[in-house]
């Protein structure tokens, strides 16, 4: 180990995790020829979460950016809360209170990725998206525009209530949003509340991730200098190392990154690292409707052999 004296600047050597810089255009490729194995699902859909300024919508803004090669912004993201933190609290907490599905071009208009995303209201330890309210996401009963209520959860009395979710309604991955300080995760209730979450996920067979964002700010300055150095940085490490051990994320299942937010152009650096989560993301999505399709394949010729 070398660096500076701070524990900032504590710098490894060797990154510990392999990065292709050079090859984005080999993970866009990827990314453009990416099918759902299963003829039933039109879209994978990934469900993000986490606290409200986390980085949710950005992350849904730099993916679109990196897909129409220029930067965009579908997505609100919102900068009362580092602005004028009292008047985010007043307009609470949460900017993204209305579930919605975003899908991203794909060259000409009225063509599309086959996946999209969904935003939710933002975890908070007492105020924030109920527990049920992300669950009856995942299972796809959640119709777009539903306005989330932090006290009573959605029920099917209401016209957002989708009776019948097909395949294509549930989600097919989970993707914790977390700030690279991961300071929630030391909040007891925060805490609790992320691993029912999971624990819900993991009882619908829906595999989940990790997103660690910012890592540009002033916790990391050795990064902030030059992205490459990622996984060269002690500070990051320990984030992730911290996240696994508590949260129960395996470590390759969590993905530092920097989403665009002040940029006015690309950077290769900044989407190799969007790029690589995202295609994390969507090889387990994509598992997990393949072995849906299985199990449901397996289930009909179980009917059939019975009959
Ligand atoms: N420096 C930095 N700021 C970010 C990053 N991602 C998001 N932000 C900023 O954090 C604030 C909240 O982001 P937003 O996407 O609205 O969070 P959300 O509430 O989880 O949807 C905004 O001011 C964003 O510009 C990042 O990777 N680095
Ligand atoms: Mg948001």
């Amino acid at each position: 180990m070398g660096g500076g004296g701070s524990t900032e600047q504590t710098v490894l050597q060797t990154p510990w995790r392999t990065v292709h810089w050079g090859k984005k255009k080999d993970e866009l490729e990827w990314l453009e020829s990416f099918r759902p194995q299963s003829d039933n699902v039109k879209h994978l859909r990934v469900l993000l979460c986490g606290p409200a300024g986390s980085g949710k919508s950005s992350f849904i803004n730099s993916v679109d950016s990196i897909c129409q090669k220029r930067i965009t912004g579908p997505a609100d993201a919102n900068n009362a809360q580092e602005a004028d933190p009292e008047l985010a609290k007043t307009a609470g907490h949460s900017y993204t209170l209305k579930y919605k599905t975003h899908r991203i071009q794909k060259g000409k208009s009225g063509q599309y990725y086959p996946f999209v995303f969904n935003d939710v209201m933002g975890l908070e330890p007492t105020n924030g998206i109920l527990l049920e309210d992300i669950t009856l996401a995942m299972k796809g009963y959640v119709k777009d525009n539903y306005k989330f209520d932090p006290k009573t959860p959605l029920d099917d009395s209401n016209d957002c209530y989708i009776n019948n979710p097909t395949s294509n309604d549930k989600a097919h991955i989970l993707v914790f949003v977390l700030a690279v300080d991961i300071n929630h995760v030391a909040d007891p209730l925060m805490f609790k509340k992320m691993t029912e979450i999971r624990l819900a996920a993991r009882d619908l067979d829906i595999p989940q991730i990790a997103i660690l964002t910012k890592i540009d700010e002033k916790s990391c300055d050795l990064v902030k200098k030059d992205l490459k150095n990622v996984y060269s940085s002690t500070n990051i490490k320990n984030a992730m190392e911290k996240l696994s051990n508590t949260v129960g994320f395996p470590l390759n299942c969590i993905f530092p990154l920097k989403n665009y937010h002040g940029e006015i152009e690309l950077n290769d650096e900044m989407d190799m690292l969007i790029l690589s989560a995202l295609r994390k993301i969507l090889d387990l999505a994509n598992d997990r409707v393949n072995a849906s399709g299985v199990a449901v394949a397996n289930q009909t010729a179980n009917n059939v052999n019975r009959t």
